[in-house]
């Protein structure tokens, strides 16, 4: 029997008493104790009817049981769907029936919300705390502490990862176990990640940074880390000394330097800090390397390509870009009318293919064949160019995408519910400079003849079914919206518009 996730990732560290997590209020964790979480947990999903390749959606609060979850998932052949603990119950709904899901996890706080949506969907629903409580752990306790674990192939189901669209529909990307393990085993090697490092985790674990970059390198590496709930500067300040890497988004990075207790000599035990998820400033960059010397590793990925980029651990970091591809994955740049490949030095779309590439969208064909190429290349949506030396730049988006903080915003989502608002005729997202998150939300409306329009009203209205992070960080009404000779919106006049709301 051989399952290529779990016996990788986990299963190998079964006997371990060496400590996987060390938690905010100074407990530890054992590889084999989380281990044995896990199993009880594999052992009650299979108990109550989920069949390998069944979904498990996820919303719970980052900890130790939601980390276990994903184990258990990996031990029983079951697909993990986490979903951002943000989402609203109209969110979720989405994802649960569109997954098929056969069970939802959430804590007891969001049970209420969450029970009718299940019942819909005919999925179970059992509850599972922050602090090890709820329903889930009670029935789990009575498991045994090891489980039989069932045996899966590299191109066996392992995660769903919901990503929003362009149409404002989401989509699960299918992930396989390959998938994840050739990253991993990629970014071990190449940010030289051993038995003997801690990472400092402030990330959420419901996305691939948090879950996959910086778990699955962990586990891989057999090393430790510091398990924060959430990003909070008090605790990172705290917990550095202890750490010898860092994996972030660029606003823990300038949140940190924005505090003079992070020092040098408070950076000084660590060996590596990597940025990813949104592009990091060249700026913080170079201010970053003056105040601790320490150049950040900044690298490049996706949610249905894991990491596609790295600048080198050794050689030189250069700051702006997003370093080369790593072993295995090819990158070109194309020309997005003709999908040719464009020379050295040219703008075009990035295109990515490698192991690391998911399986496509669940259930959408069309959706995997506009953007997954028969030949295996991915196309990202991103723009970029291959400098002379090899190094990968991202120069846009040829995605109407807005990151904030390290979580993306799909402005369609947000146009199509303020479209439904009474009085507003048509509305356009933008992302506009944000010092604290990169970019924020800004909604433009345009109200119907004769109207007007409420904004108070507006933004409640949204914020019943949207995620607090989606939600324009300012409405504004404009008499009607630029357009071109075509009639296409000009959203890129729009951001010049509205570039200094937050700055
Ligand atoms: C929180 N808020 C945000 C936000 N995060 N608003 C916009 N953008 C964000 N990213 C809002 C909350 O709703 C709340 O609103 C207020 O800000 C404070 O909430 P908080 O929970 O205290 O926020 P904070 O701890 O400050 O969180 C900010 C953050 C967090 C940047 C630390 O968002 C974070 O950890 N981001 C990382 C996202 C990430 O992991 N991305 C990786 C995706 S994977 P109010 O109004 O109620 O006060 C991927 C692939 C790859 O992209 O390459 O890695
Ligand atoms: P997600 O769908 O959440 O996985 O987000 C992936 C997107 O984040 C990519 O397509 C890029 O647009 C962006 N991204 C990730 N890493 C970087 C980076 N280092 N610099 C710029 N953008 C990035």
């Amino acid at each position: 029997m051989a399952n290529p996730l779990y016996d990788t990732l986990f299963g190998r560290h079964a006997e371990s008493d060496a400590v996987f997590l060390h938690l905010a209020d100074g407990v530890t964790l054992s590889y084999r104790t989380f281990l044995e979480m896990a199993a009880q947990y594999a052992g009650l999903l299979t108990e109550v009817g989920l069949k390998p390749g069944d979904r498990v959606a996820v919303q719970i609060e980052k900890s130790p049981q939601a980390l276990a979850v994903y184990a258990a998932c990996a031990q029983a052949g079951l697909v993990f769907l986490p979903l951002n603990t943000a989402y609203t119950p109209d969110e979720v709904a989405y994802f649960v029936s569109n997954s098929g899901a056969g069970i939802v996890l959430c804590d007891d706080r969001k049970r209420d919300g969450l029970a009718p949506i299940a019942e819909r969907c005919g999925a179970q629903l059992e509850t599972l705390n922050e602090d090890g409580s709820g329903s889930f752990a009670e029935k789990a306790a009575t498991c045994p502490k090891s489980f039989q674990t069932v045996s899966r192939d590299t191109d066996d189901l392992a995660a769903f990862l919901y990503t929003s669209g362009t149409t404002g529909r989401s989509k699960g990307a299918m992930l396989s176990q390959g998938n994840l393990l050739s990253n991993a085993e990629t970014l071990r090697h190449e940010w030289r990640f051993t038995a003997s490092d801690v990472l400092l985790h402030a990330l959420p674990i419901f996305h691939t940074h948090g879950l996959f970059v910086a778990t699955n390198i962990t586990l891989l590496a057999g090393s430790q880390m510091i398990f924060l709930p959430k990003f909070d500067l008090d605790q990172m300040i705290a917990a550095m000394p202890r750490a010898t890497t860092m994996m972030g988004v660029p606003t823990f990075y300038t949140r940190l330097l924005g505090d003079a207790r992070f020092t040098k000599e408070l950076a000084a035990h660590m060996r590596l800090f990597v940025s990813g998820s949104a592009p990091l400033l060249a700026e913080t960059h170079v201010q970053f390397e003056q105040r601790t010397g320490h150049r950040i590793l900044e690298r490049y990925g996706m949610t249905e390509t894991n990491m596609n980029t790295s600048n080198p651990y050794d050689g030189e970091r250069r700051a702006g870009t997003v370093g080369f591809p790593l072993p295995g994955v090819e990158l070109k740049i194309t020309d997005s009318k003709t999908g040719e490949t464009l020379p050295k030095g040219e703008i075009g779309d990035i295109e990515v293919r490698g192991p690391n590439v998911f399986q496509g969208y669940w259930q959408m064909p069309e959706k995997t064949a506009e953007e997954l190429r028969a030949d295996g290349f991915f196309i990202t949506g991103d723009l970029g160019q291959i400098d002379a030396d090899g190094y990968v730049s991202i120069v846009g988006r040829n995605k109407d995408l807005i990151i904030s903080g390290g979580y993306n915003i799909y402005p369609k989502e947000i146009e199509l519910l303020l479209d439904e608002q009474p009085g507003v005729l048509e509305s356009a997202v933008i992302g506009v400079p944000h010092p604290d998150f990169g970019e924020s939300v800004v909604g433009v409306l345009v109200a119907m003849p004769d109207q007007e329009l409420n904004l108070d009203h507006i933004k409640e209205n949204i914020g019943k079914s949207l995620a607090r992070f989606k939600q324009p960080q300012k409405l504004v009404v404009l008499p009607e919206l630029p357009r071109n000779t075509m009639g296409k919106v000009q959203k890129k006049s729009l951001r010049e518009d509205f570039a200094d709301t937050f700055v």
